[in-house]
């Protein structure tokens, strides 16, 4: 029964574009009208008309300790007490940046902010003000937020939408943006030799999960490591989806690799809004007011933010095992899924099942998916109970809250579509 989403998604769309405030939301891909959520508690999300589902979007990544975790909602309602921005510097912003920093310890310093995109776009205007130079390579499909020279070719909503580059984004915005095919190799270095000494940086999400979740072939994360350092570029990690959740160290850690610079994001605030860059004390030195490239906010480093994300990550610490078994538990899908024939990439906690034939290596592959087949299971699973993300193009999140009931339950609804 959906009746009062369905009010309710009438009511929004009369003031609201689209009747959501981002489109992956509206469910469009899927052919059908969204759920509207009244509340969420650990593995379940409840939606107006009294449906409960059990939840694999996770608010796209940030709760991997389930919703409500309640050592972060005892410590976010506290800190509400004492007032909910200042403007002004905390003792807690120091905490939680050496946080971040103890999860990467080959970094230095850590700005906090509020949104994935608001990280990407100013960890890409330091590596440009670092080295003077003006160029970066993205991956075609990579999604790194929706600031102006990053929406080319982009994955999430824009290739959920089929539109994988945005109106109203100047041409000179992208001049500067070059393309590469992630998982390629020949690709990157063509783009290097055709630019050479103008590539400020190289940005890749290490596992791809804007186009679906695409893992990295052997050895390509370290090719990128490789190139940028011979060029003198910077290597950019954005861990927006993979920081804290392949391991405490993110995809850093997981894959060995230490990139120049990291761009994290809902995760780090437990699910509120907040985000961080953080890089190499000489890169990061030249942030205003130290250097002279300038990044501000009010809301950066919000005290409410900052409690939740500390919470969030001192449990993550506390627990590394948290990692292993969220990692066992998107297995048992892992394998579900292929029992039903379907071709799925996992890695960790992150998954996807894809609707194509052949393996899923490549922007290119995953453009064969069949994205009316997605639209059906989509429905079918949402109907049996179990919230997916409504695209082809985005990742199922486990978390450490769901259950072998919530497995058994989504097993069966995968062997039932
Ligand atoms: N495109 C976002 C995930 N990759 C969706 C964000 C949202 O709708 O909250």
């Amino acid at each position: 029964m959906s009746d009062r989403s369905e009010a309710l998604f009438d009511d929004a769309k009369q003031v609201i574009p689209g009747g959501v405030n981002s489109p992956v939301r509206a469910f469009k891909a899927v052919e059908r009208n969204p759920v509207f959520i009244k509340n969420a508690k650990g593995s379940h999300i409840f939606d107006v008309d009294g449906n409960e589902y059990v939840d694999y979007v996770c608010s796209w990544g940030p709760m991997i300790l389930g919703h409500a975790y309640p050592p972060v909602i005892e410590a976010v309602k506290k800190a509400c007490d004492n007032g909910l921005s200042y403007g002004a510097p905390t003792e807690n912003e120091t905490v939680l940046a050496k946080l971040i920093l103890e999860a990467v310890p080959f970094m230095d310093k850590v700005r906090l902010v509020n949104s994935g995109t608001e990280a990407v776009m100013s960890a890409i205007r330091v590596a440009r003000g670092y080295t003077g130079r003006d160029k970066i390579i993205k991956f075609r499909g990579n999604y790194h937020g929706h600031s102006d020279g990053l929406l080319v070719t982009a994955g999430s909503g824009l290739l959920t939408e089929s539109n994988p580059d945005s109106a109203g984004v100047p041409k000179g915005y992208t001049a500067t943006t070059l393309l590469a095919d992630y998982n390629d190799a020949t690709s990157v270095e063509a783009l290097f030799k055709a630019n050479p000494g103008e590539i400020a940086a190289v940005i890749v999400e290490p596992v791809s999960a804007n186009m679906g979740v695409v893992p990295p072939k052997e050895g390509f994360l370290q090719f990128l490591r490789d190139i940028t350092k011979a060029n003198d570029s910077l290597l950019i990690f954005d861990e927006v989806i993979t920081g804290f959740r392949l391991a405490f160290g993110g995809a850093s850690e997981y894959f060995g690799i230490q990139p120049d610079m990291i761009t994290f994001g809902k995760i780090v605030g437990g699910g509120m809004p907040l985000a961080a860059y953080v890089g190499k004390a000489d890169i990061m030195n030249v942030v205003a007011p130290v250097g002279s490239v300038y990044q501000a906010g009010t809301l950066s480093g919000n005290p409410i933010a900052v409690t939740a994300g500390i919470k969030q990550l001192e449990a993550l610490k506390s627990d590394k095992a948290i990692y292993d078994r969220i990692d066992s538990y998107a297995k048992k899908l892992e394998e579900a899924y292929l029992e039903k024939g379907f071709t799925v990439n996992r890695v960790g906690s992150l998954l996807s099942p894809f609707f194509t034939s052949g393996p899923v290596v490549s922007y290119a592959d995953v453009l064969k998916c069949d994205t009316n087949k997605f639209a059906a299971y989509f429905r079918s699973m949402l109907s049996q109970g179990i919230y997916v993300a409504p695209s082809q193009f985005e990742a199922m999140f486990v978390s450490d809250a769901h259950t072998e009931d919530d497995l058994d339950k989504t097993i069966k609804a995968i062997q039932n579509i």
